[in-house]
């Protein structure tokens, strides 16, 4: 048995950004436009009227100040409201790979090592471009890896999974060198008309660097313990799939083939299961509460982390314990609690602890305690 590692990340942040201002302002135009189209059927009781969004309330719900998209052009304009890709030959990387790399190229050069040392890529992610070849598939052929590859989809639990299933196989010897890498074009699949959540999520990669501990060049993490749960619920749901055209209305633009939830029950529902799922974590490993230095949390809602904070640490967690980057970056999907842990982690000192933690869709929960080494 081998001790897994962590020994790089890297963070891909897109070119583009959308304040909830403009967000708000492009999607109160598309409001006006709609509300005057459907004036007739509105009157007659046919059809809801549309409500304005406010920046105000984005912040005060969320904590969300800002997103990171790829292209914020096509999102912004009210006649369309989704953005613009174009469309690439099958000879040339997706946009999914191409953000991948980026990733990718920043947690290598952290661990010091190159694509060409890597023997398993988990491309781990809350959706994939195409349904085959794997999008890790084609990461593995752009990095020069050996070994294989494969997808893998837990919505917003996705890195944490890929992370302990990366970990297993490095313990057991099956690989010795893995890239877990988060492409989340979430862009993509919102439902940028949606007022209830269109201002959830933004687009990022990130990476992250597993190999034996007795390989590590540099500063690294062990990779302690992981844990990963579910349980079904249908409180957050995307019913796009690979049977759409043979289902009546399939091809329509039906509101359920984007990203829908409950967010009100999302978070009453998750908050507990999470904050137990940690505790239980915790407990198993023998870690204590005065034992975590930092938890680096998913990065849906700013209240969400609060409360998980001050249930697992048992009192208000301090400046910095528990750092958010949501009000950037937004809801990035799998990839949020690996901003945070990529950007808020340099400072730890040999013996630290801390804990990864993502959730959501499924439901999902993934947890990973790792020690600074
Ligand atoms: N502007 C102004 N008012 C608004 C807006 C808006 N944009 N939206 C809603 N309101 C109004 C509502 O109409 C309501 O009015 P009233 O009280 O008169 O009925 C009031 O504001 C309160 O509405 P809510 O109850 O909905 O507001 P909340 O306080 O619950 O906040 C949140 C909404 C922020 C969505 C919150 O519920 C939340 O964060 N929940 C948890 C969400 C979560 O964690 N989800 C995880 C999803 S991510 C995941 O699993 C990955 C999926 C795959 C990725 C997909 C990528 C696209």
């Amino acid at each position: 048995m081998y001790t897994p590692a962590i020994t790089g990340t890297g963070v891909f942040t897109p070119p583009e950004t959308i304040t909830n201002d403009e967000l708000v302002k492009a999607f109160n135009a598309y409001v006006d436009l709609y509300n005057a189209e459907n004036a007739e059927a509105i009157a007659a009781g046919e059809v809801e009227a549309k409500e304005y969004s406010s920046s105000e309330f984005i912040f005060k719900a969320s904590g969300i100040e800002q997103r990171y998209v790829m292209e914020k052009d096509g999102i912004l304009d009210p006649t369309r409201m989704y953005p613009h890709f174009r469309q690439r030959s099958d000879d040339e990387p997706g946009i999914m790979t191409e953000i991948a790399l980026k990733a990718c190229k920043t947690a290598l050069d952290q661990a010091g090592i190159g694509g060409e040392d890597i023997d398993l890529v988990i491309c781990a992610a809350s959706n994939m471009e195409r349904a085959y070849p794997a999008v890790a598939i084609e990461i593995q052929k752009e990095l020069g890896a050996g070994g294989f590859a494969f997808d893998m989809n837990v919505a917003c639990s996705s890195a944490t999974f890929g992370i302990q299933a990366a970990a297993d196989m490095i313990r057991a010897g099956s690989v010795r060198r893995a890239i877990v890498v988060n492409p989340e074009i979430t862009s993509g699949h919102l439902e940028w008309r949606d007022r209830d959540c269109h201002f959830i999520f933004g687009d990022v990669a990130t990476a992250t660097v597993l190999e034996r501990e007795e390989d590590a060049k540099g500063d690294h993490w062990i990779v302690r313990s992981t844990r990963c749960a579910t349980q079904f619920s249908n409180n957050i749901r995307n019913n796009n799939g690979f049977l759409r055209r043979n289902r009546p209305d399939g091809m329509k633009d039906r509101r359920d083939m984007q990203f829908m939830q409950n967010g009100r029950k999302v978070f009453k529902e998750v908050v507990p299961m999470v904050s137990a799922h940690i505790q239980q974590h915790m407990a198993d490993t023998g870690v204590v509460a005065g034992d975590l230095r930092r938890m680096w949390l998913h990065q849906a809602n700013k209240a969400m982390n609060d409360f998980i904070g001050r249930k697992v640490l048992g009192r208000d967690p301090e400046a910095g314990e528990q750092p958010n980057i949501l009000q950037d970056y937004a809801n990035t999907s799998s990839a949020g609690s690996i901003i945070a842990f990529s950007k808020h982690s340099e400072d730890m000192q040999k013996g630290d602890i801390g804990l990864i933690c993502s959730f959501g869709a499924g439901y999902s929960v993934g947890s990973v305690i790792v020690e600074r080494a």
